[in-house]
């Protein structure tokens, strides 16, 4: 997919949306609305890259992310914490501004995010949170990107699922938080399938290293890298990470490999995440077309079938 998505041009790829949004005005096909307009938006604005840290609740995300930026910003906890999607990207000054579903921002300070990111402080996101934007001076390096922190999957707040299920066609960069004491789920392989669908840049981030030893993280390395093959027929990159040990090595390697890369070759990592999802768009659009057709192929030979058969029997009655 992505060799022939190298080709395209950036008003190529504005014609192919705007054809895909015709398609699927005319039939309808809404469950293609978010990718449609996750496309349409990244090539309108030309936003930040988003480096998404996705997985299950409690694998250590806002944890991981607290660690990166060096500060204990967003919240953490034991039970299931965020609530609503949180991007951290730079800015000249600290500062938060909470975008509300009903499109009106509320200015908060660093330390009261938890009030409106928390489940504890803002349950069932009865505040109509729809993201919280922080800025930091200290992100200056990685200008053009945003971390994202989202709500874990697989906890018993299904709503926190739909957050992030229904954020993923924005995604730009995807980072995997598996726990080293939960590895790799049927949740985990079903969402790589599902970031397939949005992204080129999926990596995994084995996270609470510290809980194994190095022995053992070999093992689990090895165990992620060959159930990738068996059941995605893939392979991904790998990272370790701890909040607790050797915490400087691990930041540096994610830094180094993943956001200084993405962070230096921003624009080109730009052109090629658009292309790879406009690409993936019109494949689904186009297996949608294709089984609207078969369909109505189908319809015309039931017809034709019916009315052979009426005709066979109008026969018989007159002979
Ligand atoms: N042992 C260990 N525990 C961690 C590490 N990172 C996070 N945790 C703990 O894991 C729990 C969940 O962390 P959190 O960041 O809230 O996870 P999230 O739900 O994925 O955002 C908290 O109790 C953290 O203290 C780590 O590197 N090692
Ligand atoms: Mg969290």
């Amino acid at each position: 997919m992505e060799q022939n998505a190298r080709k395209m041009s950036l008003s190529q790829i504005r014609d192919l949306l705007q054809t895909v949004h015709g398609v699927c005005d005319r039939f309808q096909l809404v469950s293609l609305k978010r990718q449609l307009e996750a496309g349409e938006s990244l090539l309108a604005q030309n936003p930040p890259i988003d480096v998404a840290i996705l997985g299950q609740f409690k694998a250590g995300k806002s944890s991981f992310i607290n660690s990166l930026i060096g500060k204990d910003i967003l919240p953490v906890g034991a039970i299931p914490v965020t609530t609503a999607i949180t991007r951290l990207q730079y800015g000249e000054m600290e500062r938060a501004v909470v975008r509300h579903f009903d499109g009106s921002t509320t200015e908060a300070a660093l330390s009261e995010i938890a009030d409106f990111n928390s489940e504890s402080k803002n349950p069932a996101n009865e505040k109509n949170v729809a993201v919280v934007d922080i800025e930091l001076p200290s992100l200056e390096d990685y200008a053009g990107l945003r971390l994202v922190d989202t709500p874990g999957l697989g906890s018993v707040f299904k709503y926190h699922k739909s957050t992030s299920e229904n954020w993923l066609p924005k995604v730009g960069a995807a980072l995997l938080a598996v726990s080293a004491d939960r590895p790799l789920s049927e949740h985990d392989l079903e969402l790589i399938r599902e970031l397939t669908r949005h992204t080129p840049n999926i990596i995994l981030l084995l996270t609470k290293a510290d809980l194994l030893s190095e022995e053992q993280q070999q093992e689990v390395v090895h165990f992620f890298k060959e159930t990738l093959l068996r059941e995605l027929n893939r392979e991904l990159p790998i990272y370790l990470y701890s909040t607790r040990i050797r915490t400087d090595r691990y930041k540096h390697q994610v830094e180094a490999e993943i956001l200084n890369r993405l962070a230096v070759n921003r624009d080109f990592e730009y052109r090629r995440i658009l292309r790879y999802k406009t690409q993936s768009l019109l494949k689904s659009c186009l297996g949608y077309l294709d089984i609207a057709l078969k369909t109505a192929l189908q319809a015309d030979q039931d017809r034709d079938a019916l009315r052979d058969q009426i005709i066979n029997e109008k026969v018989n009655e007159t002979q």
